[in-house]
């Protein structure tokens, strides 16, 4: 009997140990384990020093060609049909764990909601990123509402809590004038590695597919190698490029692109800009040259200028969004890389903290994976 017992704790031992994650065997292949630190990044709250990991720029770039490339025969791929939301919501998979699910254990079994509710919600609130003023906006809500005894048992208070999120998400966001603007020009703006050149790629498809000619220009002349990305979307997705050589000014490759756009009667420009320089007031004072060079050229024009952060990085994109706003005057922001992170919550803080409306988000590399935001929809796939 004794041996038994022997036997039994070390079975449940050695299964409490494979259980563990990161312990050899259980890690599923490729998937990432969700409490895993991001990878580190430009914090944005220092300048940025020249590393090794910068891309060199090549003064001698012999042999590249400026002007135009123009679109390829070959097909853009295409996910399939999927249903809209079907979609969104198995891409947020990873935030709905970390928030609703926790919210489920909180209310698990719970008769009564309490001050000890209050404070549970306030860490899962914070620690889904929702951030510390976000997260109090939402308790000052749901500590009136307990208080008055409208929100009685946890689905009450759930509905509630949607209902509050998704009206933090509802601002209001012009939508694009293209009939009046013509040509559109459209400004992608953000640090580097966050997804400006393919968001500006998947957008370029979108635009295209609702019929209307669309230019891309390579503004960013700063990294090796940015310019032959932004060409291989123009291939891809059949939109002819404006571009010159890598370290030419990325101002004139934009005012050149703007006479072009002009000539040929395009319906919308869409530049992708450099997202590092040797500092950040250098990258902030590139970003407003250009600016100031696309609107001498066409007064009124940029007439959207897109923030596109990365959503994996967390409170690190909310401060970006503060940085971007002050220093070019941010008009909408794209979220990328919503699929396979938890940090959704994110787009909560962005929204309520700036005041920018979220124009899409990012669910994928996939041409098809950029969504336009709808706030009901974004909740609905939350909780
Ligand atoms: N999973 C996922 N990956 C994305 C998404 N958007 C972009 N990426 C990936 O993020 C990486 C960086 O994307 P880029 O478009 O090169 O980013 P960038 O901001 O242009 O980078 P720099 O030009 O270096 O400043 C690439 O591997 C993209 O495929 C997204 O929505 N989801
Ligand atoms: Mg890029």
């Amino acid at each position: 009997m004794i041996k038994w017992f022997k036997r039994r704790r070390a079975e449940r031992d050695a299964a409490s140990e494979s259980d563990r994650p990161g312990a050899p065997g259980n890690v599923s292949e490729g998937e990432p384990l969700e409490d895993l630190p991001p990878e580190p990044r430009d914090t944005w709250e220092e300048e940025l020093e020249p590393s090794e990991e910068w891309d060199e720029i090549s003064p001698e770039t012999d042999g590249e060609q400026e002007g135009w490339s123009p679109a390829y025969e070959g097909e853009v791929q295409s996910a399939g049909p999927k249903r809209w939301g079907g979609r969104v919501r198995e891409r947020l998979r990873k935030t709905r764990e970390r928030l609703v699910y926790r919210l489920d254990r909180l209310f698990a079994g719970r008769k009564q909601l309490d001050e000890d509710v209050i404070e549970e919600l306030e860490e899962i609130l914070i620690t889904s990123d929702l951030g510390i003023r976000t997260t109090q906006r939402l308790l000052q809500h749901v500590t009136e509402g307990i208080r008055r005894q409208e929100l009685k048992d946890a689905e009450v208070l759930r509905q509630r809590l949607r209902e509050d999120i998704r009206s933090l998400l509802s601002l209001e966001a012009p939508p694009w004038d293209f009939e009046s603007h013509r040509p559109f020009v459209i400004l992608a703006v953000g640090v580097n590695g966050v997804g400006k050149t393919t968001t500006v790629g998947k957008l370029a498809h979108r635009l295209k597919q609702e019929g209307r000619s669309v230019m891309l220009v390579a503004a960013d002349t700063f990294r090796a190698a940015a310019v032959e990305q932004l060409i291989l979307w123009g291939q891809r997705t059949q939109v002819p490029v404006v571009h010159q050589k890598s370290g030419s000014d990325p101002s004139a490759v934009a005012f050149d692109a703007i006479d072009a756009a002009v000539a040929r009667g395009v319906d919308v420009v869409l530049l992708d800009t450099a997202g590092r320089m040797h500092t950040k007031a250098n990258l902030m004072e590139e970003l407003k040259k250009i600016q100031r060079v696309i609107s001498r050229k066409l007064p009124g024009a940029p007439h959207e200028i897109l923030l596109v952060l990365d959503a994996t990085t967390g409170q690190n994109a909310l401060s970006q969004a503060r940085q971007f706003k002050e220093g070019v005057g941010v008009t909408g922001i794209i979220l990328t890389k919503l699929d396979g992170t938890a940090k959704g919550g994110i787009v909560t803080a962005i929204c309520e903290e700036t005041g920018v409306p979220v124009r899409f988000i990012g669910i994928g590399e996939h041409v098809d994976d950029l969504r336009p935001f709808d706030a009901d929809e974004f909740s609905r796939a939350l909780f």
